[in-house]
């Protein structure tokens, strides 16, 4: 994608050199000084401490406060990233240049939360950058909170590390939620036991203790959203919560799982966990330590717990988005459901283009171009069509765009002027040529 990158840029005081691995726009940029999950009755923000509650202190220790600017060794080499891994390219990831990027999850700090060993466990909640798709459930700046558990050999009674595990768990509340597929098979190709640095039974007694830490989360946050729902309307009856785990592979753990919650007709992944690679420990000087990491999307739990349907609420200064959660933060028992305010017409514009000379375009440059123009004015972006031609082998591709404000009705030139502006970009960045 063409761009003349700035020579430099300065995100939260500090400022860093630029060079042709640059890839940020300014609305990116921009969305650094936000921090959704430190504002007061921010749904971000309730989101955030309602989980938190469930990982109590002194145990755990809260991170909130991390730059998102991080180098691409915290980000990737660090965690077991190989190095030609398709979440480092630049169709992927924002970088400021070669060596520094945006962070695109939050265990970009596990390393150094390893290493400073200030607690046996952590959390850590953040805004995260992912170029993708424009849609209702996706932007590209979301937020995750990243925890972890470990336990210390020399530190175990008796040095029976699986016994010390059980008997953590054993502290834990237990709920009632019946878990569909509490243990998915693991296939060793991918998520060896690490028999060199655990006994299966020691693997399996962090699995359990993870397992079982994780569906108290979700369990708290259902229950809250029940409560929500029915302090709204006493006849509220919910369905009851389905939660499944399933197998997963990261880099950085092993065995890996997803966890699933049944949402509106079908399994929905909420997080991402697993027993942590051994190899990053050691690399954190902490090769006596073992345990457990997760990652999970506030954003996408917001969503949940609120029943808010668009992702682009929450960046909305919309009073009428805001006032509703005034007060929550301090006294949960005042958590209601969001309440939309009306739903102003869509507007679907298609734009058709033939791939220029210089060949592929990634969708992500197309999404990125279209919201570089149209902002949070765009509500998604579906690839319509795709061809080559029979006889050039040229190739088209053709989106439908869904121009549509949370705000208000955009008038008819208003939208035709976006389009026009849009279908200009595609031209000038991307060299496309329109059909
Ligand atoms: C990760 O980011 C891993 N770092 C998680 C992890 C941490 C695994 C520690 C193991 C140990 P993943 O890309 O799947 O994994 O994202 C984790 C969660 O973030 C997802 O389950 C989802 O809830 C949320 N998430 C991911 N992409 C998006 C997105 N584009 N929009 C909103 N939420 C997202
Ligand atoms: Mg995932």
């Amino acid at each position: 994608m063409s761009t003349t990158p700035p020579p430099a840029v300065t995100i939260n005081g500090k400022t860093y050199h630029t060079d042709e691995w640059f890839n940020v726009p300014p609305g990116v940029l921009a969305a650094t000084t936000r921090k959704l999950h430190l504002q007061k009755d921010h749904p971000i923000s309730i989101t955030r401490q309602i989980l938190e509650s469930v990982f109590p202190p002194p145990t755990y220790r809260y991170h909130n406060t991390f730059d998102p600017v991080v180098t691409t060794h915290e980000n990737f080499d660090s965690l077991g990233f190989p190095p030609d891994h398709p979440g480092r390219a630049r169709s992927d990831t924002y970088y400021l240049n070669a060596t520094t990027l945006l962070r695109t999850h939050t265990s970009a700090h596990e390393s150094a939360l390893f290493r400073a060993a200030a607690s046996p466990g952590y959390l850590i909640s953040a805004d995260v950058y992912r170029r993708d798709d424009i849609d209702r459930s996706h932007y590209p700046v979301f937020h995750q909170m990243e925890g972890a558990r470990v336990w210390d050999r020399r530190l175990v009674p008796g040095g029976d590390l699986a016994a010390a595990v059980l008997a953590d768990l054993a502290l834990l509340p237990t709920h009632a939620v019946p878990v569909e597929d509490p243990n998915p098979p693991s296939h060793p190709d991918r998520n060896p036991l690490q028999s060199e640095h655990h006994t299966a039974a020691e693997a399996a007694a962090i699995a359990a203790h993870l397992k079982r830490s994780l569906e108290l989360m979700v369990v708290e946050v259902f229950t809250r959203a029940q409560a929500a729902a029915r302090a709204a309307d006493p006849a509220f009856v919910d369905e009851p919560l389905r939660v499944r785990w399933v197998e997963a592979y990261f880099p950085f753990t092993s065995p890996s799982w997803e966890m699933e919650v049944y949402y509106d007709g079908g399994w929905l992944e909420v997080l991402g966990c697993g027993v942590s690679r051994q190899g990053i420990l050691v690399d954190a000087g902490q090769p006596e330590s073992v345990g457990w990491a997760f990652g999970i999307g506030l954003d996408r739990i917001a969503m949940l717990l609120f029943q808010v349907p668009d992702i682009r609420l929450f960046w909305s200064r919309d009073a009428r988005f805001t006032s509703q959660f005034e007060g929550v933060e301090g006294d949960l028992g005042r958590l209601r459901r969001f309440v939309p305010f009306s739903r102003y017409p869509p507007c679907y514009k298609d734009v058709s283009f033939w791939l220029g000379k210089e060949g592929e375009v990634h969708g992500n440059d197309v999404m990125e171009v279209i919201r570089g123009v149209a902002g949070d004015v765009v509500e998604d972006v579906v690839l319509t069509d795709e061809f080559t031609h029979p006889k050039t082998g040229r190739r088209s591709r053709c989106y439908r765009v869904n121009y549509r404000s949370l705000e208000r009705t955009l008038t008819n030139d208003e939208t035709n002027e976006l389009h026009t502006r849009v279908r200009d970009a595609l031209v000038e960045r991307l060299r496309v040529e329109i059909r």
